[in-house]
């Protein structure tokens, strides 16, 4: 059995050592990438058990991808690959630590070529959340059928449904259709994880307290919103309220903080724990993430969270 499903694409990523504009970089260094993977291997460090659906391309980073993730404890039996596509590579240039650009090299990849058909009932049967995010739908028609596919799965399952908007502008030809296809997602799930300026781009309201509330559609959905370093602040029906951030030394790479906000926020959720709770992990798990290179290389395992959580030096309002 499983504890969480997770579906989407990963790329082999090649991260610059350098602050310096991709034209000027000698050496990289070669990782991995995709928010959804990215979740998976933090629920997995935080002792949870994850499941990872995708299409890889018949070739050595494929191979390379796979091996990763597994090697991670994540499960990848619902793995396929094809040889009609690539697996798909993306660039990070840091000009800053702040400061990082991405490219993508992933129009008509293998993960691209993911269907309906590459999610399974009984496979999602075996969980208790599916966690989803924006990216999958932007890949292809197919790849927006099989998060469709997957959220029905998981209903007629009783799963809980997570959904983290993750607005990948440079994916989507049509902005409006973005809007359109990730509020419909947005609508179909339990808890709803955007950031602020994702909130803003979906309701069409700047003020994150407004956004939330219309981004929730029926009496049970929880919106948990990430602040930044200002931390996050909840909403439901019943609660609403803000968790402040943990301090952080240095910003080293803050591509995956949201991944890691998931992976905290899920990890308490299959806890039964409070939407305050949940919040102050993801909280905690994406400030550790954004002190270290890479998008998952510095995501805690649960007793190095504990730890940190219990430092207990937080951010004063
Ligand atoms: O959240 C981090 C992701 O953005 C990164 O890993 C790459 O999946 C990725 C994407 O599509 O941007």
């Amino acid at each position: 059995p499983l504890d969480v499903v997770t579906l989407g694409e990963t790329m082999v990523l090649f991260s610059s050592t350098e602050h310096l504009p991709l034209e000027y970089v000698h050496q990289m260094q070669k990782q991995i990438g995709g928010a959804e993977s990215n979740v998976a291997i933090g629920l997995s460090r935080l002792g949870l058990k994850a499941g990872w659906i995708s299409k890889l391309g018949e070739d050595p980073f494929g191979r390379y991808v796979q091996k990763f993730i597994r090697g991670e404890g994540v499960d990848t039996s619902a793995v396929t690959y094809t040889d009609r596509a690539p697996t798909s590579v993306f660039f990070k240039e840091k000009l800053s630590a702040e400061q990082v650009n991405v490219y993508y090299y992933r129009k008509n990849s293998a993960a691209s070529l993911m269907s309906a058909d590459d999610v399974k009932g009984d496979y999602i049967a075996q969980a208790k959340v599916l966690h989803v995010t924006g990216i999958t739908p932007a890949l292809s028609e197919s790849c927006k059928e099989a998060v469709f596919h997957a959220i029905q799965q998981a209903k007629d399952h009783n799963l809980t449904i997570v959904f983290d908007p993750n607005v990948r502008y440079k994916l989507w030809d049509d902005l409006d259709e973005a809007r359109e296809v990730l509020l419909k997602i947005a609508s179909l799930a339990d808890y709803i994880l955007p950031g602020t300026d994702e909130a803003a781009f979906l309701t069409g309201e700047e003020d994150y307290e407004a956004s939330a509330r219309k981004l929730l559609t029926n009496d049970s959905q929880k919106v948990i919103m990430k602040l930044g370093e200002e931390g996050a602040y909840y909403h439901s029906l019943e609660e609403t309220g803000r968790v402040s951030g943990f301090p952080v030394q240095q910003v080293i790479d803050p591509v995956g903080a949201g991944d890691g906000f998931a992976a905290g926020v899920i990890s308490q959720l299959l806890e039964g724990a409070s939407l305050a709770e949940m919040t102050e992990y993801g909280n905690a798990v994406g400030a550790f993430v954004v002190q270290m290179s890479g998008d998952i290389e510095g995501v805690p395992t649960k007793p190095q969270l504990e730890q940190f959580m219990k430092s207990g030096n937080r951010k004063t309002d």
